[in-house]
């Protein structure tokens, strides 16, 4: 008997022993994943599939979109559309949400999306990824049959019932909640089969590791400055210990790193744009990414307040972002009130 768990054999173990999702989620979980499968061909291919590059585009935030940002959404849309699982998705790379066409089905779960995290990194062929977040359209009366709209996507991060991102790295891994903890799957390639690696993970409580964009520094506001002096500071310094430092620029490997090893990640407001909260999205990578930290035992804050409970006004509204080693964001937490 094989002794490896399949991610199917997993999300039934799911839903029949721990009645944590029902059988539509389990359906889409598993199309996500296989979409995953699919951009990690793309991926892998590099320059040989002619998929690197530009696409002369720009997304709603002004960003150039890569050939792969599309490809990737594309995939994740054309994957998702027909199921009879989704009422809608929304994307990163899309000004407005995409209601699931009249000619299928309509379900009552919406997806979110950021098909390819870390554009920048790939065609240096650095690790990018896919994120993704669910949530349950909230809907008490059944008789109730609006068309679907951006409103529905504005619940807090408390409220997602599946949250994940593949990884396409050296290994491409799949993590995924439930809010059953963390779970993580690795991608087979001679079978093309997702299998359970890792289950519970957590995340160490300390660490003398963190990410951030030292770049910005200057722009920086005076918590997080104070923050960094002091863990650059080493054993002589307040903290009484030598920090380390990495930074990949993709969020999902930054993460999976904290993920496998502990750390810190900070993307913190900044002066440049002083009107908008940071950089980061809160529904395509702050929320799915602030509730695998918390379901690993991590924690996740704006500074100011959990992540997962910021009430989203906008669809592409960000978000100032630490999350990691729970001692170690409640001390940058300590620093903001510090200075509040
Ligand atoms: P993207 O979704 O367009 O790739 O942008 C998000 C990425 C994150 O993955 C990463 O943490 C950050 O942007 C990197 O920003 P910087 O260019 O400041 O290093
Ligand atoms: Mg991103």
């Amino acid at each position: 008997m094989n002794p490896r768990t399949s991610l199917t054999r997993y999300l039934i173990e799911q839903q029949r022993v721990h009645g944590r999702i029902p059988p539509e989620l389990r359906l889409l979980i598993e199309v996500v994943a296989r979409a995953c499968k699919r951009i990690a061909i793309s991926v892998n291919k590099g320059a040989l599939g002619e998929v690197l590059g530009s696409a002369g585009s720009a997304n709603v935030q002004g960003e150039v979109q890569k050939k792969l940002d599309l490809i990737a959404n594309e995939v994740l849309i054309e994957a998702n559309e027909w199921g009879g699982h989704l009422a809608a998705m929304a994307s990163e790379e899309m000004d407005g949400i995409y209601a699931v066409p009249n000619r299928y089905p309509q379900g009552e779960y919406l997806l979110l999306f950021d098909p390819l995290d870390g554009s920048s990194n790939i065609d240096v062929n650095v690790s990018i990824g896919t994120i993704f977040s669910v949530l349950r359209r909230q809907n008490d009366d059944p008789l109730r049959i609006e068309p679907v709209a951006e409103a529905d996507f504005l619940q807090a991060g408390a409220q997602q019932v599946a949250a994940g991102y593949c990884i396409y790295g050296p290994q491409t891994t799949l993590v995924l909640t439930v809010g059953n903890g963390v779970a993580m799957f690795t991608l087979e390639r001679e079978q093309g089969s997702w299998v359970l690696t890792q289950d519970g993970v957590q995340i160490p409580e300390d660490t003398s590791e963190f990410a951030i964009n030292m770049s910005n520094m200057r722009h920086w506001d005076a918590p997080v400055r104070r923050y960094i002096d002091d863990c650059l500071q080493g054993r002589e310094g307040p903290r009484g210990k030598d920090f380390n430092m990495r930074w990949v620029a993709s969020m999902v490997a930054d993460v999976h790193r904290i993920l496998s090893r502990g750390g810190v990640f900070l993307y913190p407001w900044d002066k440049r744009e002083p009107h908008k909260p940071g950089k980061l999205r809160l529904l395509y990578e702050a929320n799915p990414m602030g509730w695998i930290v918390e379901q690993a035992g991590g924690a996740a804050s704006t500074g100011q307040q959990r992540i997962l409970d910021v009430q989203p006004h906008t669809l592409h509204q960000r978000v100032s972002v630490i999350l990691g080693s729970r001692n170690e964001v409640e001390h940058i937490v300590r620093c903001h009130q510090a200075f509040a």
